[in-house]
């Protein structure tokens, strides 16, 4: 079984995530979502989600392609995650293109195109007009 894993706040979740969720997905058999926590969303990447963990986790697992959501505390945990969870290939969107090429030693690293239109921060000041 070819075992993914890939991270994200997905808040206000929209059909770029879902693309994305899709997409890595294709990469292999079972997709893991390590989902930010709110305090790490907070304390390390100065977002505010609007929905909670637990309410972003429920509609993760939600999703079909999805497999398992585990909490992503911290920046330091993909090294541990991918050796912890057998990972084969790690994925992320490519506005992180060449961020975590450090993988490459414990697994296959993929950046997939984002959906270019959509984003939360959009959907946000759209709704504000
Ligand atoms: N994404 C996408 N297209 C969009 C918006 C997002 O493909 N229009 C992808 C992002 O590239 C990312 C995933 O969906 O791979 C989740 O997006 P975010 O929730 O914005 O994730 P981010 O805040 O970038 O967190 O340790 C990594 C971080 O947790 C990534």
């Amino acid at each position: 079984m070819k075992r993914v894993i890939t991270y994200g706040t997905f808040d206000l979740l929209h059909y770029g995530h879902i693309n994305l969720l899709r997409r890595a997905k294709e990469q292999g058999d079972y997709l893991i979502v390590a989902l930010s926590t709110d305090e790490f969303n907070w304390e390390s990447k100065q977002k505010k989600s609007y929905f909670t963990f637990e309410e972003r986790k429920a509609m993760l697992e939600a999703i079909r392609y999805v497999d398992l959501v585990i909490p992503e505390n911290n920046w330091e945990q993909k090294k541990t995650d991918v050796s912890e969870y057998n990972v084969d290939v790690f994925v992320m969107g490519d506005d992180w293109e060449g961020k975590f090429d450090f993988l490459k030693d414990q697994c296959e690293v993929v950046y997939l195109p984002r959906t270019p239109e959509i984003s939360t921060t959009k959907i946000k000041t759209e709704l504000h007009k």
